[in-house]
This record gives C-alpha cells, sequence and structure tokens, in this order.
C-alpha cells in the first residue's frame, strides 16, 4: 500500500475520485462534485448510486441524450471492424459520412476535423486563403472580424480574440488579424471592415457570455453587409447547431436569406460518443485547400464518421428541431412563471436556455449547487447566468420533475445586503 493522502480512509466513493482526481489531475476546472459513473437517456447515475438529471448535456453533445441505442450500435458495429485509417488512405465511412452531413446541412464540402476549436482553426484558415487567393488581399494582411463576448475554443489563435481576461492573460503573445466588434450590431460590424477584411466569424447566439440571443434580423443584416464588401460569413454552430435552438441551424432564426458561407459544427456531431467536428462550406470556398495544405491523424477515422453518420440520421429522422422549440418553450414559460425575485432575465431560444441572476443576489454557481443536491445537474455561464440545456430527448415529465425543485430554490435565494 502506498501511503499518500488519497488512500487514507475515503468516506464515500465520490470523496476518493475527487481526491485522486485533485492529486492527479490539472486544476484547470472547478466542477461540481459529482462522479458519473453511468448514463441514459438525460439520467446519470453516480459513484454511490446517487441519480441526477442532466441539464447541461456536455454543452450541447449529449444532444441524443446518454447511451442512444441507435448511436452504442453504429459505434460497436464499426468498433469491429475498422476505427482509424488516417487520411493517408480511404476508408469507407467517410465518403457516405461528407456525402450526408451535406444533405443535412445544405453545403456542398465538408473537411473533417476532432474538436471544435480545430473546426474553427479550420475555417479561420480556410477564410485567409481565400482571402489571399481569391479576394487578392495582400500577403499577411488578412483580417478576419470577430464579436466581443465570443467563445469559440482554447487555442493560442482563438484565445487571441477572446474579450475574457480569464481565456486570455498568461498567454500571449497572440495571433494578430483578429479585430472585435460589438454582438449583435450590424453598423458595427460594417464599420470594421476595410479592405483586407476576409471574413466575420460569429457565434448566432453566444452560449459562454450568458446566452445571448441577438436581436432579430441580426444574421440577415450580416449577410447583406458580407455580401456588400466580398467577405465570408461564417457562423459558429459547434454549439448552436444540429437542432439545440429550435431549428436543425441557430442561422435559420433569420430565415434563409442569412444563410452563411461555411459552418463550423462539433459537439452533438459525434453523437456525444466520441469527438468529431466538421468545416462545411462551397466546393469554391473549400477548394482553397489543396493537397497537403491542412489535415488530421485522426480526422475523419472510420469510428467518428460511423457514430457521426447515425448522429445525422437521428437529427434528420427524429424531429428534434421541434420537440428542442417545443419543450423549450415549455420550460422557459415554466421558468418565468416562478416570477422569482432573483432572476432577472429568462431567455435563449430551443432548449438553449439562460436564466440571469440580478448582482445582489447570490451567484449563479450557488444556484448550481442547490440544484445538484437535489438532484439536478446544469451549469453557470460567466457568473450571474444558470444554463439549462439538456438533451433534447428530454421528456415534458422530466422538465416538471426539474421545475418542482427549480423554483423552491430559485425562490428561496436572499439578496446578498
Ligand atoms: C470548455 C463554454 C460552452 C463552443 C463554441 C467552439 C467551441 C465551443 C460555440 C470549442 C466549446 C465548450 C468547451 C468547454 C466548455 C464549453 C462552453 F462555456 F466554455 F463556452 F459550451 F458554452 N465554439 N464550448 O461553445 O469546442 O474545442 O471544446 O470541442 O471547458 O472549454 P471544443
Amino acid at each position: 500500500m502506498t501511503t499518500t493522502a488519497t488512500t487514507a480512509t475515503p468516506e464515500s466513493k465520490t470523496q476518493h475520485h475527487l481526491a485522486i482526481a485533485d492529486q492527479f489531475g490539472a486544476h484547470n476546472y472547478h466542477p461540481l462534485p459529482v462522479i458519473i459513473e453511468h448514463g441514459e437517456g438525460c439520467w446519470v447515475t453516480d459513484v454511490d448510486g446517487n441519480r441526477y438529471l442532466d441539464m447541461l448535456a456536455a454543452y450541447s453533445a449529449l444532444n441524443f441524450g446518454y447511451s442512444h441505442e441507435k448511436l452504442i450500435a453504429a459505434a460497436t458495429k464499426q468498433l469491429n471492424k475498422v476505427t482509424l485509417t488516417s487520411r493517408a488512405f480511404h476508408n469507407d465511412q467517410l465518403g457516405p459520412f461528407c456525402k450526408e452531413l451535406c444533405e443535412l446541412s445544405g453545403y456542398e464540402a465538408v473537411l473533417p476535423m476532432n474538436s471544435g476549436a480545430e473546426a474553427c482553426e479550420t475555417a479561420l484558415k480556410m477564410a485567409r486563403k481565400w482571402g489571399y487567393t481569391v479576394k487578392g488581399v495582400p500577403r499577411d494582411k488578412a483580417e478576419i472580424i470577430c464579436a466581443e463576448g465570443n467563445f469559440h475554443g482554447r487555442t493560442i489563435t482563438i484565445i487571441s480574440f477572446s474579450t475574457d481576461a480569464q481565456y486570455r492573460d498568461g498567454f500571449g503573445p497572440y495571433t494578430p488579424g483578429f479585430p472585435l466588434v460589438k454582438f449583435g450590431d450590424p453598423s458595427a460590424l460594417e464599420k470594421a471592415i476595410t479592405k483586407n477584411t476576409v471574413a466575420f466569424f460569429v457565434e448566432p447566439i453566444q452560449a459562454e457570455s450568458g446566452i445571448l440571443v441577438p436581436p432579430d434580423g441580426y444574421l440577415r443584416e450580416v449577410r447583406k453587409i458580407c455580401d456588400r464588401h466580398k467577405i465570408l460569413f461564417i457562423a459558429d454552430e459547434i454549439q448552436t447547431g444540429l437542432c439545440r435552438t429550435g431549428t436543425r441551424f441557430a442561422w435559420q432564426h433569420d430565415g434563409p436569406e442569412a444563410r452563411p458561407d461555411a459552418m463550423c459544427l462539433g459537439k452533438a456531431l459525434g453523437g456525444g460518443i466520441l469527438p468529431i467536428s466538421a468545416v462545411v462550406s462551397s466546393r469554391e470556398i473549400m477548394g482553397v485547400f489543396k493537397p497537403g495544405d491542412h489535415g488530421s491523424t485522426f480526422g475523419g477515422n472510420p469510428l467518428a464518421c460511423a457514430v457521426a453518420r447515425a448522429a445525422i440520421e437521428l437529427i434528420k429522422d427524429e424531429g428534434l428541431d421541434s420537440r428542442s422549440k417545443e419543450l423549450g418553450e415549455y420550460f422557459r414559460g415554466k421558468l418565468q412563471a416562478v416570477g422569482a425575485p432573483a432572476v432577472k432575465e429568462v431567455r435563449g431560444r430551443g432548449l438553449l436556455i439562460g436564466v440571469q441572476i440580478k448582482s445582489d443576489y447570490p451567484k449563479a454557481r450557488w444556484f448550481c449547487e442547490k440544484f445538484m443536491e437535489e438532484g439536478l445537474l446544469c451549469k453557470d455561464a460567466h457568473e450571474d447566468v444558470i444554463r439549462f440545456a439538456p438533451p433534447l430527448v428530454i421528456e415534458k415529465a422530466d422538465i416538471d420533475w426539474a421545475m418542482e425543485r427549480i423554483g423552491p430554490i430559485l425562490l428561496s435565494a436572499k439578496p446578498a445586503r
């Protein structure tokens, strides 16, 4: 036996796991103290046998819930055939995956990667090269405009244009070429455009910034401005895509005229089983990538493609967009009806919901901890927003069950002074 602190008579399995994660893991997170061991549908069980309703869904990666029969079947089948080939060779899942994702999204070409951040990096590289080779921007001068309050991942280039000190500070020097404009304000975008601008890169709803929904028509205006100045409109739909907000893609809330030139997808594309991301665009724009320009060892691997194909089929067949829309309206209505003095605003689209807490009340984290004690898991966004984003397969009865706990806790909060 070793004599490390972690083996000193743990009170529970949870305590044991918390201690070893603390001792051996990097401390780059502050998770709620729940150790999940098993998940099914919207429900998880921890190592001590407690059950919780998951209202985070791995930040929308678990749109289909845990252990979805069809996804597990697709993964298992492919596990027993071939899992990884590299892109030095073809595999029999990649082509069909690209074709099916094009059909689902209405675009012409797919470039598969793994994480969301990689899809964003891919889109940024694509936009820069498009700027140089198609638009004729002078070498190394390309500018990609981004929105204040953005969240696109954690790589050095991506955090270079973050406006959140915690994501940036201590990680410089930063990648240049990413001017910022106010989110939700089309005229700010138009003013920031120069002859070297190649793209505007934006989330249709800013999730990490607190589920910020832009004014109606914003993305339609963005589309027009981008056309007027010949710049690419690229939407980061990694979190908002694949039915999360009540439409297949969140830009569709602004109608077909708002269609971006390219989208980044990720999270739910991997069915909550494994990481797979992608950029989708036109053949012309994607055509700037020549053999050897870009890639990834695991990008387009047959296991990920097989699972993603099953996820795409679920998106097409299970009516998850209207389910998300209806249940989202239902849930938001219930949250509003509580009438809790602590709540400043209930907002969101579909099942991407933010409850903003007034500044003189406890922080959103306090509420998340209380919810956890009552068997409900969710996560704060920024300090003052409780984020509810359950798997899209959630039942109305689960929402009612959740509200029996959420309502009293919201009402119980007292102002600090
Ligand atoms: C973490 C946030 C959510 C994303 C959008 C790209 C990425 C993400 C719109 C990068 C990732 C995650 C990452 C996770 C927490 C989470 C998050 F709170 F940080 F902002 F969801 F709201 N574009 N979002 O939301 O994708 O590389 O992670 O696959 O802890 O960083 P990734």
